[in-house]
């Protein structure tokens, strides 16, 4: 039995006043909106005069406490990018204009000690979304007229390139992921494309080279930092463990990517763009840049440790985003010195205040 008749478009109820076709206001669902992309793209969204409503899983998530103490306007919806039937139910309960797929297990290392499950979030879970839009919109084959176009929006990821074959990357570029999480955003990658030519749906995926900001999660290597050198300048900690600091990377500002996020989905046709600053940085240089903002000097504070060396590494990534600035006037605006230095003012102010570090900013801290 195939998925199309498993969930009949003919069984679920009739659309109701309130619903696509008859709102002004634009409406959008963002999957993964607890997550640092998400708080930054309903900002963003609820700027623009979306009304924007986040799914979100769990009978008791943390993180929504805090997320509707920071984005207040924001609804939520209940879901889980494990679990098809939730997804159909809160795209039909939302009925939206636009819908951005942010949710994922993201962590590269843990995508090695759970690789099923990051199967089935990361790369399945593109699949469950994209079925419960084309299920709610209608759509049986390419031939049928969707009711209302949905568009859809994959966070794809520089990680798909992984061993890359050429410096710069951008849309041509062949992927060679060196993670289970990079092998499962090529599947979602692929999965939206095929979407786009089976059914004619507006489906597009960003691939997204690395975004931080203060709202980043404490174990990236930029926040791990940040935190860190924060933590020891304030003398509540003297040492910091990381694993490859050969690594490099093109960091930009995360609220200029959720602008092109946005962008990707107002354009006539739909297209996978590249979006990234065009500029590589080692993680040792970003340690020095971090712990000069701090006033400390590196040297005295860093150790590596084999247990944060990942099986296989991406030695380098870096942006060819041509396509994006030329057709979505798209640009950054944060360069990677100020990044890391906002980044370490905004952990220097959180740790003051004696806040848990484990969660994000409160509310009247920086973004
Ligand atoms: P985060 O790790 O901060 O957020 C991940 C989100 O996914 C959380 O909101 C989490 O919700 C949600 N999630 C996890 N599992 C599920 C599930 N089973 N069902 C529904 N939601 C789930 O990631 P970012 O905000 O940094 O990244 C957003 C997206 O962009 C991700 O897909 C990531 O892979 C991708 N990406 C990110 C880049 C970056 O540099 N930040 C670069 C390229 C791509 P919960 O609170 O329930 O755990
Ligand atoms: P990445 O980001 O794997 O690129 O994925 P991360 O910040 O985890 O690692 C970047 C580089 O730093 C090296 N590194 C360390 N990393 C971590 N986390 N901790 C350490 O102690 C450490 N020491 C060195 C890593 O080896 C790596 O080379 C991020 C995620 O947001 C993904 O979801 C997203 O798809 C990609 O960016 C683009």
């Amino acid at each position: 039995m195939t998925n199309i008749s498993l969930y009949d478009p003919s069984l679920l109820p009739r659309p109701t006043a309130g619903d696509q076709e008859t709102r002004l206001t634009r409406r959008s669902l963002i999957t993964g909106i607890t997550g640092q992309d998400g708080q930054y793209l309903a900002k963003h969204l609820l700027e623009q005069g979306y009304d924007v409503w986040g799914l979100v899983r769990g009978q008791a998530n943390p993180r929504v406490p805090r997320l509707r103490q920071l984005l207040s306007d924001v609804h939520i919806v209940q879901g889980d990018l494990l679990d098809q039937a939730s997804l159909i139910a809160a795209v039909q309960e939302v009925q939206p204009d636009e819908v951005y797929n942010l949710g994922a297990i993201s962590y590269v290392p843990l995508s090695w000690q759970q690789a099923e499950v990051t199967a089935e979030v990361t790369g399945m879970g593109v699949l469950r979304i994209l079925e419960a839009i084309r299920v709610v919109s209608g759509i049986n084959s390419s031939q049928a007229t969707p009711r209302g176009q949905i568009r859809f929006y994959q966070a794809s990821s520089s990680e798909m390139f992984g061993q890359v074959s050429e410096t710069t990357q951008n849309e041509q570029t062949p992927f060679h992921p060196r993670s289970p999480y990079g092998v499962a955003k090529v599947y979602g990658h692929f999965i939206t494309q095929n979407y786009r030519e089976s059914y004619g749906m507006y489906a597009v995926s960003g691939i997204l080279f690395n975004h931080e900001s203060p709202r980043r999660g404490a174990e990236f290597v930029t926040r791990k930092i940040t935190l860190s050198a924060a933590r020891i300048k304030l003398g509540m900690d003297r040492q910091l463990r990381l694993g490859n600091l050969d690594a490099r990377r093109d960091w930009g500002y995360a609220a200029d990517y959720v602008r092109a996020m946005h962008l990707m989905l107002q354009q006539d046709a739909p297209e996978d763009y590249v979006v990234g600053t065009g500029r590589m940085h080692s993680v040792q240089e970003l340690v020095e840049l971090a712990f000069a903002a701090a006033g400390l000097d590196w040297r005295n504070h860093v150790v590596t440790d084999r247990a944060f060396v990942r099986p296989a590494e991406v030695n380098l990534l870096c942006a060819d985003a041509k396509k994006a600035r030329e057709q979505l006037d798209w640009e950054p605006t944060v360069p990677f010195e100020d990044l890391v230095t906002r980044m370490v003012e905004s952990d220097l102010a959180l740790l003051a205040t004696g806040q848990s570090t484990h969660g994000n900013p409160s509310p009247h801290e920086s973004w």
